[in-house]
């Protein structure tokens, strides 16, 4: 995965940050160089500067799925009126602005997406159709979409919980990569 973020904090400022559910067997955390494990728990240590909250990695509703092209190869697939949620600890407070990567096979009606942060709605989006021309039905959910400036959140020392979910669309629900906070400029 390509960084493109600049080193512009410490990284001790990131070293603390731990996200809830990681706990079950085989996670990794006991294994392989520090940023690995980390990172199979859902969290980048290696961008400076953001959280990367795996939609594998959540808790809630909806699945984890298996994607050759998806960050961590698993997405969490989320239907209408699902939600899900991670809650993440940090040493220090700052703003954020929010992304997410998302897959949504077929052309029929689109869901829509939308998070919270600590209750407060932070901005959403419509998931377009990732099925291109000439693929065959279900090729589309290895095929995705990056939305950059869905909103800013305002991350606190200490726990935080960000959720995610789903509405409308053609019953087949949408699958989320994952949701990415960038330190804010
Ligand atoms: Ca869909
Ligand atoms: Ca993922």
């Amino acid at each position: 995965m390509t960084r493109k973020y600049v080193s512009v904090v410490p990284s001790i400022f990131f070293a603390a940050l731990f996200v809830h559910g990681c706990n079950q067997p085989g996670s990794g955390m006991d294994a392989g160089p520090a940023s690995d494990s980390i990172a199979a728990v859902g969290i980048d240590v290696g961008a400076a500067g953001a959280f990367l909250l795996e939609g594998e990695a959540a808790s809630g509703s909806g699945a984890a799925m298996p994607r050759s092209g998806a960050s961590g190869a698993k997405t969490r697939l989320l239907h209408a009126g699902e939600e899900a949620s991670w809650s993440f600890l940090a040493m220090v407070g700052g703003r954020y602005a929010v992304s997410a990567r998302y897959a949504n096979d077929g052309g029929g009606a689109l869901e829509n997406v939308q998070l919270t942060f600590e209750n407060t709605p932070v901005g959403g989006f419509t998931a377009e159709n990732t099925r291109a021309s000439g693929m065959s039905p279900g090729e589309g959910w290895n095929v995705f979409l990056t939305v950059p400036d869905i909103g800013v959140v305002d991350v606190v020392e200490g726990s935080n919980t960000l959720t995610i979910g789903a509405t409308g669309g053609d019953g087949y629900g949408v699958e989320i990569d994952w949701v990415k906070l960038s330190l804010a400029d």
